[in-house]
Protein backbone atom coordinates (compact mmCIF):
# COMPACT_ATOMS: atom_id res chain seq x y z
CA UNK A 1 0.00 0.00 0.00
CA UNK A 2 1.18 3.61 -0.95
CA UNK A 3 1.66 5.73 2.12
CA UNK A 4 -0.20 8.99 2.12
CA UNK A 5 1.28 11.86 3.51
CA UNK A 6 -1.49 13.34 5.89
CA UNK A 7 -2.07 17.45 6.19
CA UNK A 8 -4.02 19.39 8.91
CA UNK A 9 -6.22 22.15 7.63
CA UNK A 10 -7.99 24.35 9.04
CA UNK A 11 -12.23 22.79 8.10
CA UNK A 12 -13.83 26.39 8.33
CA UNK A 13 -13.06 30.17 9.26
CA UNK A 14 -10.66 32.30 8.04
CA UNK A 15 -7.42 30.25 6.94
CA UNK A 16 -9.69 27.47 5.44
CA UNK A 17 -10.98 28.65 1.86
CA UNK A 18 -7.24 29.75 1.30
CA UNK A 19 -5.74 26.84 2.57
CA UNK A 20 -7.65 25.14 0.23
CA UNK A 21 -7.08 27.37 -2.92
CA UNK A 22 -3.82 27.03 -2.45
CA UNK A 23 -3.34 23.42 -2.60
CA UNK A 24 -5.92 23.43 -5.04
CA UNK A 25 -2.94 25.85 -7.15
CA UNK A 26 -0.49 23.32 -6.27
CA UNK A 27 -2.62 20.94 -8.46
CA UNK A 28 -4.24 18.63 -5.68
CA UNK A 29 -7.96 17.41 -6.99
CA UNK A 30 -10.26 17.39 -3.46
CA UNK A 31 -13.39 17.87 -2.59
CA UNK A 32 -14.60 18.91 0.65
CA UNK A 33 -18.30 16.96 2.01
CA UNK A 34 -19.42 19.02 5.49
CA UNK A 35 -19.16 16.38 8.30
CA UNK A 36 -16.20 14.84 6.85
CA UNK A 37 -13.07 14.58 9.30
CA UNK A 38 -10.94 13.47 6.25
CA UNK A 39 -10.42 14.36 2.95
CA UNK A 40 -8.57 12.05 0.34
CA UNK A 41 -6.28 13.49 -2.71
CA UNK A 42 -8.00 12.16 -6.06
CA UNK A 43 -4.65 12.34 -7.99
CA UNK A 44 -2.00 12.27 -5.15
CA UNK A 45 -1.17 9.91 -1.99
CA UNK A 46 -2.13 12.76 -0.23
CA UNK A 47 -5.16 12.90 2.92
CA UNK A 48 -6.27 16.30 3.90
CA UNK A 49 -7.48 16.01 7.84
CA UNK A 50 -9.69 18.77 8.95
CA UNK A 51 -9.94 19.88 12.46
CA UNK A 52 -10.09 23.72 14.09
CA UNK A 53 -7.06 25.46 14.01
CA UNK A 54 -6.54 25.15 17.44
CA UNK A 55 -5.72 21.44 17.39
CA UNK A 56 -3.55 21.71 14.33
CA UNK A 57 0.11 22.13 16.02
CA UNK A 58 -0.37 19.92 18.85
CA UNK A 59 -1.93 17.10 16.07
CA UNK A 60 1.48 17.55 14.17
CA UNK A 61 3.50 17.36 17.33
CA UNK A 62 1.86 14.13 18.44
CA UNK A 63 2.02 12.29 15.01
CA UNK A 64 -1.57 12.45 13.94
CA UNK A 65 -0.87 14.57 11.02
CA UNK A 66 2.66 15.06 9.31
CA UNK A 67 2.45 18.47 8.25
CA UNK A 68 -0.22 21.75 9.16
CA UNK A 69 -1.09 24.93 7.50
CA UNK A 70 -2.39 27.32 10.69
CA UNK A 71 -1.77 30.82 11.83
CA UNK A 72 1.47 31.66 13.34
CA UNK A 73 -0.56 33.48 16.03
CA UNK A 74 -2.00 30.06 17.15
CA UNK A 75 0.87 28.60 16.77
CA UNK A 76 3.03 31.13 18.83
CA UNK A 77 0.54 30.47 21.43
CA UNK A 78 0.59 26.76 21.42
CA UNK A 79 4.24 26.79 21.71
CA UNK A 80 4.08 28.75 25.45
CA UNK A 81 1.09 27.02 26.55
CA UNK A 82 3.15 23.78 25.89
CA UNK A 83 6.20 25.70 27.78
CA UNK A 84 8.22 25.32 24.77
CA UNK A 85 7.61 20.81 24.83
CA UNK A 86 6.06 21.00 21.23
CA UNK A 87 7.60 19.57 18.48
CA UNK A 88 5.94 21.87 15.41
CA UNK A 89 8.05 24.46 13.66
CA UNK A 90 7.39 26.93 10.54
CA UNK A 91 8.75 25.08 7.38
CA UNK A 92 7.29 27.64 4.86
CA UNK A 93 5.66 31.12 5.45
CA UNK A 94 2.51 31.44 3.36
CA UNK A 95 1.87 35.36 3.47
CA UNK A 96 -2.21 34.81 3.43
CA UNK A 97 -4.26 35.22 6.43
CA UNK A 98 -2.08 38.24 7.13
CA UNK A 99 -2.97 40.26 10.47
CA UNK A 100 -1.23 41.42 14.25
CA UNK A 101 -1.79 40.58 17.96
CA UNK A 102 -2.34 44.27 19.47
CA UNK A 103 -2.76 45.90 23.30
CA UNK A 104 -5.71 47.98 22.37
CA UNK A 105 -7.77 50.18 24.78
CA UNK A 106 -10.29 52.76 25.19
CA UNK A 107 -9.74 55.89 23.31
CA UNK A 108 -9.06 58.82 25.31
CA UNK A 109 -8.88 56.36 28.04
CA UNK A 110 -6.22 55.86 30.83
CA UNK A 111 -4.10 53.47 28.68
CA UNK A 112 -2.26 54.66 25.70
CA UNK A 113 1.15 53.08 26.04
CA UNK A 114 2.46 49.82 27.13
CA UNK A 115 4.01 51.43 30.19
CA UNK A 116 0.19 52.09 31.07
CA UNK A 117 -0.58 48.44 31.85
CA UNK A 118 0.71 48.37 35.39
CA UNK A 119 -1.33 47.02 37.34
CA UNK A 120 -4.26 47.28 35.32
CA UNK A 121 -6.50 44.08 33.69
CA UNK A 122 -5.82 42.02 30.01
CA UNK A 123 -8.59 40.74 28.79
CA UNK A 124 -7.19 37.96 25.63
CA UNK A 125 -7.71 34.46 23.95
CA UNK A 126 -3.48 34.43 23.77
CA UNK A 127 -2.63 34.39 27.29
CA UNK A 128 0.77 32.78 26.59
CA UNK A 129 1.96 35.35 23.56
CA UNK A 130 0.58 38.11 26.03
CA UNK A 131 2.81 36.35 29.52
CA UNK A 132 5.76 36.45 27.53
CA UNK A 133 5.42 40.15 26.39
CA UNK A 134 4.49 41.35 29.25
CA UNK A 135 7.68 39.12 31.06
CA UNK A 136 10.37 40.46 28.49
CA UNK A 137 9.15 43.95 28.47
CA UNK A 138 8.97 43.76 32.31
CA UNK A 139 5.20 44.54 32.69
CA UNK A 140 3.33 43.55 35.68
CA UNK A 141 -0.23 43.16 34.82
CA UNK A 142 -2.97 40.81 35.23
CA UNK A 143 -4.07 38.92 32.09
CA UNK A 144 -8.03 38.04 32.16
CA UNK A 145 -8.46 34.86 30.03
CA UNK A 146 -11.53 34.56 27.56
CA UNK A 147 -12.87 32.40 24.88
CA UNK A 148 -14.29 35.21 22.11
CA UNK A 149 -15.87 38.36 21.92
CA UNK A 150 -12.82 39.97 23.95
CA UNK A 151 -13.25 43.38 22.37
CA UNK A 152 -16.26 43.76 24.86
CA UNK A 153 -13.66 43.43 27.95
CA UNK A 154 -13.39 47.07 28.54
CA UNK A 155 -16.46 48.31 28.39
CA UNK A 156 -18.30 45.35 30.54
CA UNK A 157 -15.77 46.37 33.19
CA UNK A 158 -13.59 43.50 33.25
CA UNK A 159 -10.30 44.63 32.07
CA UNK A 160 -9.07 47.96 31.05
CA UNK A 161 -7.64 46.94 28.06
CA UNK A 162 -7.37 43.93 25.41
CA UNK A 163 -4.91 41.66 24.00
CA UNK A 164 -6.58 40.63 20.42
CA UNK A 165 -5.70 40.31 16.60
CA UNK A 166 -6.54 42.47 14.24
CA UNK A 167 -6.49 43.10 10.40
CA UNK A 168 -8.90 45.98 9.12
CA UNK A 169 -9.61 47.53 12.41
CA UNK A 170 -12.61 47.82 12.02
CA UNK A 171 -13.79 45.64 14.93
CA UNK A 172 -11.49 47.53 17.21
CA UNK A 173 -13.37 50.85 15.68
CA UNK A 174 -16.32 50.07 16.02
CA UNK A 175 -16.28 49.22 19.98
CA UNK A 176 -14.04 52.56 20.53
CA UNK A 177 -10.82 50.94 20.73
CA UNK A 178 -7.51 52.09 19.43
CA UNK A 179 -4.53 49.81 19.04
CA UNK A 180 -1.29 51.07 20.60
CA UNK A 181 1.24 48.26 20.57
CA UNK A 182 1.79 44.80 17.97
CA UNK A 183 3.22 42.33 20.01
CA UNK A 184 2.66 40.08 16.99
CA UNK A 185 2.50 40.09 13.12
CA UNK A 186 1.15 36.94 11.73
CA UNK A 187 0.44 35.04 8.57
CA UNK A 188 -0.30 31.53 7.97
CA UNK A 189 2.27 28.91 7.95
CA UNK A 190 3.31 25.77 6.92
CA UNK A 191 4.37 23.40 9.86
CA UNK A 192 5.69 20.22 10.03
CA UNK A 193 7.07 18.25 12.95
CA UNK A 194 11.26 17.05 13.31
CA UNK A 195 10.14 13.30 13.08
CA UNK A 196 12.08 11.95 10.54
CA UNK A 197 9.52 11.13 7.47
CA UNK A 198 9.38 7.79 5.28
CA UNK A 199 11.24 8.12 1.93
CA UNK A 200 8.15 7.76 0.13
CA UNK A 201 6.28 10.61 2.31
CA UNK A 202 9.60 12.69 2.36
CA UNK A 203 9.19 12.68 -1.51
CA UNK A 204 5.51 13.95 -1.43
CA UNK A 205 6.24 16.41 0.96
CA UNK A 206 9.56 17.66 -1.22
CA UNK A 207 6.98 17.90 -3.96
CA UNK A 208 4.41 19.48 -2.79
CA UNK A 209 6.59 22.29 -0.86
CA UNK A 210 8.12 22.95 -4.72
CA UNK A 211 4.40 23.52 -5.46
CA UNK A 212 3.65 25.73 -2.77
CA UNK A 213 6.83 27.75 -3.46
CA UNK A 214 6.15 28.10 -6.97
CA UNK A 215 2.57 29.23 -6.44
CA UNK A 216 4.00 31.98 -4.16
CA UNK A 217 6.29 32.93 -6.47
CA UNK A 218 3.47 33.82 -9.20
CA UNK A 219 1.66 35.18 -7.47
CA UNK A 220 4.25 37.96 -6.92
CA UNK A 221 6.17 37.85 -9.99
CA UNK A 222 4.86 38.90 -13.41
CA UNK A 223 5.86 39.39 -17.34
CA UNK A 224 6.24 42.73 -18.51
CA UNK A 225 6.26 43.74 -21.93
CA UNK A 226 6.86 47.24 -23.53
CA UNK A 227 8.53 49.13 -26.83
CA UNK A 228 11.44 51.22 -25.53
CA UNK A 229 13.68 53.73 -27.38
CA UNK A 230 16.67 51.48 -27.51
CA UNK A 231 18.97 54.64 -25.66
CA UNK A 232 16.88 54.20 -22.89
CA UNK A 233 16.91 50.64 -22.03
CA UNK A 234 19.57 50.90 -19.53
CA UNK A 235 17.63 53.37 -17.30
CA UNK A 236 14.44 51.17 -18.25
CA UNK A 237 15.74 47.84 -16.85
CA UNK A 238 16.91 49.56 -13.82
CA UNK A 239 13.45 50.61 -13.00
CA UNK A 240 12.19 46.83 -13.48
CA UNK A 241 11.15 45.53 -9.68
CA UNK A 242 13.34 42.10 -8.88
CA UNK A 243 14.26 41.98 -13.05
CA UNK A 244 17.12 39.59 -14.69
CA UNK A 245 18.69 40.88 -17.44
CA UNK A 246 15.77 41.83 -19.92
CA UNK A 247 15.30 39.99 -23.75
CA UNK A 248 15.42 43.04 -26.27
CA UNK A 249 14.45 42.58 -29.68
CA UNK A 250 14.30 44.77 -32.72
CA UNK A 251 11.13 46.41 -34.51
CA UNK A 252 10.16 45.86 -37.82
CA UNK A 253 10.83 49.05 -39.66
CA UNK A 254 11.81 51.16 -36.68
CA UNK A 255 15.81 51.17 -35.61
CA UNK A 256 15.10 53.64 -32.84
CA UNK A 257 12.34 51.49 -31.00
CA UNK A 258 12.72 48.21 -29.53
CA UNK A 259 10.60 45.36 -27.71
CA UNK A 260 11.97 44.72 -24.03
CA UNK A 261 10.40 41.64 -22.38
CA UNK A 262 11.49 40.85 -18.29
CA UNK A 263 10.34 38.94 -15.94
CA UNK A 264 9.87 41.32 -12.60
CA UNK A 265 9.60 39.13 -9.56
CA UNK A 266 8.46 41.64 -7.37
CA UNK A 267 5.07 43.93 -7.70
CA UNK A 268 4.78 46.50 -10.37
CA UNK A 269 2.95 49.25 -9.47
CA UNK A 270 1.04 51.82 -11.46
CA UNK A 271 3.97 54.74 -10.31
CA UNK A 272 6.69 52.14 -12.35
CA UNK A 273 4.71 52.33 -15.37
CA UNK A 274 4.41 56.15 -14.74
CA UNK A 275 7.98 56.32 -14.67
CA UNK A 276 8.85 53.66 -17.58
CA UNK A 277 6.53 55.76 -19.66
CA UNK A 278 8.51 58.70 -18.66
CA UNK A 279 11.21 57.04 -20.42
CA UNK A 280 9.62 57.06 -23.63
CA UNK A 281 8.38 53.75 -23.11
CA UNK A 282 5.28 53.01 -25.22
CA UNK A 283 2.73 49.44 -25.30
CA UNK A 284 3.52 48.68 -21.92
CA UNK A 285 2.07 44.92 -20.68
CA UNK A 286 2.19 43.50 -17.05
CA UNK A 287 0.78 39.92 -17.71
CA UNK A 288 0.02 37.56 -14.61
CA UNK A 289 2.77 33.89 -14.39
CA UNK A 290 0.12 31.38 -14.18
CA UNK A 291 2.86 28.20 -12.52
CA UNK A 292 7.06 28.53 -11.91
CA UNK A 293 9.57 26.25 -11.87
CA UNK A 294 13.20 27.33 -10.98
O1 LIG B 1 -13.27 27.21 14.47
P1 LIG B 1 -11.81 27.44 14.56
O2 LIG B 1 -11.24 27.29 15.95
O3 LIG B 1 -11.05 26.61 13.54
O4 LIG B 1 -11.57 28.95 14.08
P2 LIG B 1 -11.39 30.29 14.93
O5 LIG B 1 -12.73 30.91 15.13
O6 LIG B 1 -10.51 30.06 16.13
O7 LIG B 1 -10.48 31.14 13.95
P3 LIG B 1 -10.86 32.07 12.70
O8 LIG B 1 -11.37 31.25 11.58
O9 LIG B 1 -11.65 33.25 13.14
O10 LIG B 1 -9.39 32.60 12.36
C1 LIG B 1 -8.40 31.72 11.95
C2 LIG B 1 -7.08 32.47 11.79
O11 LIG B 1 -7.22 33.52 10.84
C3 LIG B 1 -6.56 33.19 13.03
O12 LIG B 1 -5.93 32.33 13.95
C4 LIG B 1 -5.57 34.17 12.41
O13 LIG B 1 -4.35 33.52 12.14
C5 LIG B 1 -6.22 34.52 11.06
N1 LIG B 1 -6.88 35.85 11.03
C6 LIG B 1 -6.62 36.78 10.07
C7 LIG B 1 -7.79 36.38 11.87
C8 LIG B 1 -8.10 37.66 11.41
N2 LIG B 1 -7.36 37.89 10.28
C9 LIG B 1 -9.08 38.47 12.12
N3 LIG B 1 -9.35 39.59 11.70
N4 LIG B 1 -8.41 35.88 12.97
C10 LIG B 1 -9.32 36.63 13.62
N5 LIG B 1 -9.65 37.91 13.23
C11 LIG B 1 -10.72 38.60 14.03
C12 LIG B 1 -10.29 39.85 14.79
O14 LIG B 1 -9.82 39.51 16.06
C13 LIG B 1 -11.60 40.63 14.87
O15 LIG B 1 -12.34 40.21 15.99
O16 LIG B 1 -11.70 39.04 13.15
C14 LIG B 1 -12.36 40.19 13.62
C15 LIG B 1 -12.38 41.20 12.51
O17 LIG B 1 -11.12 41.84 12.38
P4 LIG B 1 -10.99 43.34 11.86
O18 LIG B 1 -9.71 43.92 12.44
O19 LIG B 1 -10.91 43.23 10.36
O20 LIG B 1 -12.20 44.10 12.31
ZN1 LIG C 1 -9.71 28.41 16.77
Amino acid sequence: MTERLRIALQKKGRLADDSYALLKKCGLRFSIRSGGLLARVKNMPIDLLLVRDDDIPSFVANDASDIGIVGENVLMEERFTTAGDLDADIKMRLGFSRCKLCLAAPANGKISNPADLSYTRIATTYPGVLGDYLNKNNIVAKSVDMKGAVELAPSIGIAESICDLVSSGATLEANGLVAFETILDSEAVLIASGRKLSPEKQAILDKLLSRIDGVIKSTETKYIMMNAPRDRVEEITELLPGADAPTIMPLAGDDNLVALQAVCTENIFWETLEDLKDLGARAILVLPIEKMMS
